[in-house]
């Protein structure tokens, strides 16, 4: 289903609204959204002018980062206001992938698994990756000890998910299905030359991330929105 594109801050139209921007956070949402063939709106936020800083923004997340997603009723009422991108991917699987086709019901053995590999992705591999682009690519002074300290452990991150998907052995990071785990991993490691990461030691994790990037629907999903105009966040 096509993304409709909004502008406005105070009111939101009916149904599933994204406020989002290319970077990684804000692809797993929508990679998701688009393997659900959901229809939705997106807000498009401009994280370099700060529009998450915003009062408004802060309203719906007082974190002020990307993305949330808003579920609106059909008088304009905000349903819910999700932040934090594993939440988000939960609360989607939870209304609307009903047949478990994108993650594991509570009661198959995969469940905590799954989640396992969500958290280690928001604990680990987030935080460590934006440190390592913040100080490769932001921050006025270069600093080469953070700089080595943000590379070594996103390399180390890096080779336990290259050990998981050897372990499970069947192309996903859990079970035999695409999954949370990937989506919520995927945006990241697929941002390694962006953050000067060489996939030449993780063989099959960049297998993995070939085998994912090649889907038609992550090539929609990684432009959502368009990240023309953003050259900073480009490979
Ligand atoms: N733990 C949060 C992290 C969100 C995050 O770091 N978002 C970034 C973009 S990928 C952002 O909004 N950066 C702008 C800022 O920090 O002000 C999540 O998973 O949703």
């Amino acid at each position: 289903m096509p993304a409709t594109y909004i502008k406005e801050t105070s009111k939101f139209p009916e149904g599933l609204t994204l406020l989002s921007s290319p970077t990684p956070n804000g692809h797993k949402i929508s990679l998701f959204l688009e393997f659900l063939r959901l229809s939705y709106h997106v807000k498009r936020i401009d994280v370099f002018a700060n529009e998450q800083k915003q009062d408004w923004f802060l309203k719906l997340n007082p974190n002020g980062k990307i993305p949330v997603l808003l579920n609106v009723g059909k008088d304009g009422e905000i349903i819910d206001a999700v932040f934090e991108s594993a939440a988000i991917l939960i609360y989607l699987a939870d209304k609307f992938d009903k047949d478990f086709k994108y993650h594991y019901a509570a009661s198959d053995p995969h469940y905590y698994e799954e989640l396992v590999w969500i958290f280690f992705q928001m604990a680990n591999l987030g935080p460590n990756q934006t440190n390592l682009l913040y100080f490769l690519r932001l921050c006025p002074e270069n600093i080469p000890y953070c700089i080595v300290r943000y590379t070594d452990e996103v390399n180390r991150v890096y080779n336990v998910l290259e050990g998981q998907l050897k372990k499970n052995g069947t192309g996903y990071l859990v079970g035999n299905k695409l999954t949370l785990a990937d989506f919520t991993t995927w945006p990241w490691v697929n941002r390694h030359k962006f953050s000067k990461i060489s996939m030449e030691k993780f063989p099959v994790l960049e297998q993995w991330r070939e085998n994912i990037a090649q889907l038609e629907i992550t090539k929609i999903a990684t432009n959502i929105p368009p990240s023309e105009a953003w050259g900073i966040i480009e490979d």
